[in-house]
């Protein structure tokens, strides 16, 4: 399904991997019929939905491409050999491509210890990326079927968490999935307003209490979840670093809410992460991490973004799981993250 990613490679295109769904769907017993106007329209319906959010992809991942791979491999394709200037103009361009100066270090130390000829470098790299990718563990966003799953959403203002929500709501409910929202950002009262927005478009519940503490609301939306056998339940919570001490202290309270209310449910705690901040994104993502474990990162606002590059350093750096992209403003534009396929696109 999400072949997507390697569109240049097999020229498959999302559409027509939409129609081998339906297709599927046809034959688990829906309506079809090669002459089917239904099939038909629906089809048409798919195109048009699909062919936005495929061209924001190639877009996103074209520009990481350039400066990760392109910027990189392209500094040695007349050399013979990779002399020490060379070294570190690759250093330079991967440090440009936001992998971070450690990182950056690292894979130019790995190069040099290899001996890699130019000729060799796109391969070695794509090999030591995929590798990078495979230290932060699996990038499934879990789910258990028989019980509450709690998705607890973390990250600063404006890194794009309310939308992600939103998406993700939509995304859930299309599966069929019996979705609520907590407007856990209780600081402002256009925050609880987004949300609402959010729910109405995905088309599910939400709990609000405009001016209640941000515990209270999660106290009452996980009571609300567990009476009525909700499958998910997605919290959204405040991201003002301006007060870093305040910040933590609410997340942590929030999160021993959860614990103590919902010890049994099926637990992720995602960091919404802007790919256009890049490194700096990261350092605040220490805030983060201080008050909760997360177990899974969110990178959103990938098209356009040419600091894709920053999800090596989640994955190697912070040992966080890439699990769901960003890519555009739209309701669809979320896409789950697949490590082999991100890396078959770039290079
Ligand atoms: N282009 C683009 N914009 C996004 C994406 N995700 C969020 N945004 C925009 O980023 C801004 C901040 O998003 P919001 O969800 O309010 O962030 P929050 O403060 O973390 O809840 C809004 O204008 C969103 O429309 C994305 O994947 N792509
Ligand atoms: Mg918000």
């Amino acid at each position: 399904m999400f072949n997507f990613w390697k569109k240049k490679k097999e020229e498959t295109t999302d559409f027509e991997i939409k129609k081998d769904n339906f297709q599927n769907k046809n034959e688990n017993g829906i309506q079809s019929g090669e002459n089917s106007s239904l099939s038909d329209d629906l089809e048409n319906k798919e195109n048009k939905n699909q062919s936005a959010p495929f061209s924001f992809l190639k877009n996103a991942l074209a520009k990481t491409s350039d400066t990760l791979i392109k910027g990189v491999v392209g500094l040695v394709s007349s050399k013979d050999e990779l002399d020490e200037f060379t070294l570190q103009d690759i250093e330079d361009a991967l440090i440009k491509a936001d992998l971070g100066i450690d990182l950056s270090l690292e894979i130019v130390e790995n190069i040099k210890k290899n001996k890699v000829p130019p000729s060799a470098l796109k391969s070695h790299l794509k090999a030591y990326f995929e590798e990078m990718l495979s230290y932060a563990g699996s990038s499934n966003l879990s789910y258990a079927d028989n019980l509450l799953n709690i998705y607890f959403v973390v990250g600063v203002n404006g890194a794009g968490k309310t939308t992600f929500i939103g998406k993700l709501a939509h995304k859930l409910k299309q599966e069929g999935k019996k979705v609520l929202l907590c407007a856990g950002d209780t600081f402002r009262a256009a925050a609880e307003e987004q949300l609402d927005i959010w729910s109405k478009r995905a088309n599910v519940d939400i709990v609000r209490e405009d001016g209640a503490e941000s515990a209270a609301v999660v106290y009452k939306s996980i009571e609300k979840a567990k009476n009525e056998n909700y499958n998910v339940l997605i919290i959204d919570t405040a991201g003002r670093l301006q007060n870093k001490f305040n910040l933590i202290e609410e997340l942590k309270k929030v999160k021993s809410v959860i614990d103590k209310k919902a010890p049994d449910a099926n637990f992720e705690s995602l960091l919404v992460l802007d790919a256009n901040l890049g490194q700096n994104g990261l350092s605040q993502a220490k805030v983060f991490k201080e008050a909760v474990e997360i177990t899974g990162a969110v990178l959103t606002k990938l098209d356009g973004s040419s600091k894709g590059g920053v999800i090596f350093s989640v994955a190697k750096e912070y040992q966080i799981p890439v699990k769901m992209v960003g890519l555009g403003e739209g309701i669809q534009d979320l896409k789950e993250f697949i490590p082999k396929d991100f890396i078959e696109a770039i290079f």
